[in-house]
């Protein structure tokens, strides 16, 4: 890997990943919609809307690989979704295949699996169970991939991420949360690992809690250095007696699969 792009590099996961993967890859190549922090040595930056086809044949040219974390990151309008997530996403892959970029590391979500009960373990095979429309769309960028990888041969590490920051922010993140150093230690894997050809990951600390059983990213070398565990006690505390929504509770997904809920029962 000599030029790295990483898309989305002006949010919370780009700008972390701009500091830790610095000096890691020659060049990095930093796109985002908006404009981002200038470019330091070994930096180029680049503005493109990824909706613009034109501009994301000239962002990918050149580049080896590509950390594709561009787009809406959380729930929103169908219209943005449809733009940012669908279209967008299909043209950083299929600008990619053109310009013969040989790696993807795809920041897709625990919501594409946002359904599950917390009830149970469930690993990189079940299906999707979106919890909303920016679940969809994360299903969507896991199954495009997948097209991707079986019939251009383009390397994919989909990472299921679940909530990144430098600690658990509540009870529910006690069993999602991944740090930057372990999300930059699976980052690598799927930009330098010599087998890969679609996989997807739960992009997790090594959490006690856990909802996920991340055999695959372990399979492929992974040791998370972090574990929720050490705030559980303190989140835990601050939260007692708080009133909770019961969908949200229920389900991994959390407040994404209680929003705009409508069925009489709760699905099993
Ligand atoms: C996500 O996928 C979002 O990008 C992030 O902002 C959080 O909402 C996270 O999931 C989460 O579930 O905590």
């Amino acid at each position: 890997m000599h030029r790295v792009l990483i898309t989305g590099a002006g949010g919370g996961i780009g700008r972390s990943l701009r500091e830790t993967l610095r000096g890691i890859y020659p060049v990095l190549r930093l796109s985002d919609r908006v404009p981002i922090a200038p470019a330091r040595d070994k930096e180029e930056l680049d503005q493109t809307d990824i909706a613009d086809m034109g501009a994301v044949e000239k962002m990918v040219a050149g580049v080896d690989g590509i950390i594709h974390l561009g787009g809406i990151s959380g729930e929103n309008t169908w219209e943005n979704i449809l733009q940012g997530n669908i279209i967008g996403l299909y043209n950083v892959f299929e600008a990619a295949r053109r310009a013969g970029v040989k790696r993807i590391v795809m920041a897709t979500s625990n919501h594409a699996v946002g359904f599950y009960p917390r009830s149970q373990i469930i690993d990189h095979r079940v299906i999707p169970r979106p919890d909303s429309r920016y679940g969809v769309s994360k299903a969507f960028s896991e199954a495009l991939a997948s097209l991707y990888a079986d019939k251009h041969g383009i390397g994919f590490l989909c990472t299921r991420i679940g909530n990144f920051g430098s600690k658990p922010i509540d009870s529910r993140r006690l069993s999602i949360w991944i740090s930057p150093r372990d999300y930059t230690q699976l980052v690598r894997i799927g930009l330098e690992h010599s087998d890969i050809h679609f996989e997807i990951v739960y992009g997790v600390s090594g959490n006690k809690r856990s909802w996920y059983d991340n055999s695959n990213a372990y399979r492929l070398g992974y040791k998370p250095q972090d574990d929720s565990e050490p705030y559980a006690a303190e989140i835990l505390a601050a939260e007692a007696g708080q009133a909770k929504d019961p969908i949200a509770e229920r389900y991994q997904g959390g407040t994404f699969c209680a929003e705009e809920f409508t069925a009489k029962t709760p699905p099993d």
